[in-house]
């Protein structure tokens, strides 16, 4: 055979080079002939097979992903590198858009809106962009959004809009919501529904991109055009302000893809990409960490004014995000960027899976003894774990590994029960290390996401941590006078003990009408059928109405232990309107076309974004 040290076969080393090749041609060829006629057929069959896998590569590296070395890659590539190229889908899909494309002509911001103006005086005029036929222009913009992919991720469309009395009553709060937003607030962050009038924090128009797609699934066709007509014309991405990385991504990225996905409006891809490379600065720190702020007009990233470090839990929530980003423009730079920080993080040590709440964008390492928990600063840094995993069809294995080991950590240092009545809940890691019997309402998004990971095939006791912790949830509403649940629960752990199993102090009485309670809820019911599940969430939207809702909208409350006298707030979260009237709408829904979780994955922001096959694509 071919290099055999048979000296037989290897006549001469003293020839010429070209004798040498002859000489060589003729061993061959002589050993050839001595081979049975077995081996010879076997030879033959391995060039012919190495023949036609040779050509089938290459015509595959052409023809569909463009992926370098589809035998040697994970289908979602190695994090951090960057493999697929989209232009033949983005081709292909640009051809399908049935005219949507050309509606979206951006005049640039202005428009008759007169309580925005003396917030104008701070913006910088953003370039008239014309969607362009294709091709080159000279607009002065990138290019690539020409070729920027158009894809629905389930094109059978579901039912959007109200199918029961239950959904039509929380349309109806959608509107008296929206109504008064509009009002009072119009263009601005949120709404001030007691003083009529509005607060600013990004000067991004919170309310209205958190609540795009809320306005599509509860049908309200005419809120959305207004809506979308504000991002098109009116939306400036770079105002003169601080904003944090990751609020922005979960509400404004994170809205304007989805957005995207569920109209095809075009609109909402060009205004998501813009703000994409705005905020990549952030990523531009010594150890890939993201600096938590950024000065949108600027581009100057840096640390928070109230301390050195970026929130684990922050940047450890934006991946979903930038990857769905990358997937849906076919620029990878989004993608690598958060990849990056996933893979920094996942290599850090940790105990039990467990993260500490801060980490140094500078360093690249957590600050030594800082909280551990599952509500504010580490909540979603486990959600993002399992929904990474779901949002590239389980083919990225470090985020499932990262997972399981942190919730088998979890239920051995922080799942507790309570006294009298055993109530599961999940407490906190002071310092690192000693034990408190705390809980945020933020918590509550974990019964969720571990019913999510039993969906997906984990064993059986997450769905039954997930129903335990989901009761507890629940208890935290039903507990109070308002029905209503604080911010903040204590739980009590001493046998016989003269007291309740939750313990409110009176600084984390207050309530912001977030959704993580209604969140789980959903995900509970879908999951186990359990009608009970709805009943909770029909309760909770009741105590909504009844303590929250104000003739010009719904606020924040102070005080849940007083049914009589709230404290109204006079502030209106925009993830009232994004998240929790959106997962109560959808837990009443019976159509299960309804952003199957097979399709989609939400973020922490209640964005559906599509799940991706190990190619990329939006699974259909
Ligand atoms: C939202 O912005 C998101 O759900 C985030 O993950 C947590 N905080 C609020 C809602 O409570």
């Amino acid at each position: 055979m071919y290099g055999s040290p048979n000296k037989r076969n290897f006549i001469s080393f003293t020839v010429t080079e070209d004798d040498s090749k002859s000489v060589k041609r003729q061993s061959c060829w002589r050993v050839w002939r001595r081979m049975s006629r077995l081996q010879r057929n076997i030879i033959s069959m391995s060039l012919a097979v190495g023949v036609v896998v040779s050509i089938y590569i290459l015509l595959h590296r052409k023809t569909s992903t463009g992926r370098q070395d589809p035998m040697n890659q994970p289908p979602w590539g190695q994090i951090g590198v960057d493999y697929f190229h989209f232009e033949n889908d983005v081709q292909q899909r640009n051809g399908n858009v049935g005219g949507k494309k050309d509606e979206t002509v951006i005049d640039g911001p202005g428009g008759p809106d007169i309580a925005n103006q003396g917030d104008q005086d701070n913006r910088v005029d953003e370039p008239v962009i014309h969607q362009p036929a294709g091709g080159d222009d000279d607009d002065g913009e990138d290019d690539n959004v020409d070729k920027i992919a158009n894809e629905r991720p389930n094109k059978s469309q579901p039912k959007y809009g109200p199918q029961n009395e239950k959904q039509e009553a929380i349309v109806a709060a959608f509107k008296h919501a929206w109504k008064a937003y509009k009002a009072y607030a119009w263009g601005h962050d949120e709404l001030k529904p007691v003083s009529k009038s509005w607060n600013e924090w990004f000067n991004l128009g919170l309310t209205i991109v958190d609540s795009l797609d809320t306005m599509i699934i509860l049908g309200l066709e005419k809120e959305f055009k207004e809506a979308r007509d504000w991002v098109a014309n009116d939306m400036n991405i770079k105002p003169r302000k601080d904003v944090n990385l990751f609020e922005t991504t979960i509400r404004v990225l994170g809205g304007l893809l989805s957005a995207y996905h569920l109209s095809d409006e075009l609109v909402f891809l060009e205004k998501a990409k813009l703000l994409g490379d705005e905020l990549l600065p952030c990523f531009n720190s010594k150890s890939s960490i993201p600096f938590a702020d950024i000065n949108l007009m600027t581009g100057v990233a840096k640390a928070p004014k109230w301390g050195p470090d970026s929130t684990v839990s922050e940047v450890t929530t934006i991946q979903l995000e930038f990857r769905d980003l990358s997937f849906t423009t076919g620029d990878m730079k989004y993608k690598k960027a958060v990849d990056k920080v996933s893979k920094h993080i996942h290599n850090l040590p940790k105990e039990s899976g467990l993260v500490p709440i801060f980490i140094n964008a500078n360093t690249g390492q957590f600050r030594a003894r800082s909280t551990i928990t599952f509500g504010a600063r580490g909540d979603s840094y486990y959600e993002y774990l399992l929904k990474q995993w779901v949002q590239t069809s389980k083919s990225e294995q470090m985020f499932v590994d990262d997972y399981l080991e942190a919730m088998a950590g979890a239920k051995e240092k922080l799942v507790r029960t309570s006294e009298p009545n055993k109530l599961t809940f999940v407490g906190e890691l002071l310092s690192g290390d000693r034990f408190s019997a705390k809980m945020d309402h933020l918590a509550c998004f974990l019964p969720g996401t571990l019913a999510l990971g039993y969906k997906n095939g984990l064993d059986e006791w997450h769905l039954q941590l997930a129903k335990d912790l989901m009761h507890t949830c629940y208890q935290t509403y039903a507990f109070t006078a308002t029905k209503l649940s604080p911010e903040i629960s204590h739980f009590n752990m001493v046998p016989g003990a003269r007291t309740d199993d939750i313990i409110i102090k009176p600084a984390d009485a207050h309530n912001l009408l977030r959704p993580e309670t209604i969140e789980s809820l959903l995900y509970l019911y879908r999951i186990t059928g359990d009608k009970f599940y709805r009943q909770w969430g029909w309760e909770i939207f009741q105590a909504f109405e009844r303590h929250t809702k104000l003739p010009y909208g719904y606020s924040s409350i102070s005080n849940v232990q007083n049914a009589k006298n709230p404290g109204i707030r006079d502030k209106m979260e925009s993830f009232f309107l994004g998240e929790t009237l959106k997962y109560l709408f959808l837990l009443f829904s019976d159509d299960k076309d309804l952003f199957p979780f097979e399709k989609y994955v939400f973020n922490t922001e209640a964005h559906p974004l599509p799940v991706r096959d190990f190619l990329g694509k939006a699974v259909q």
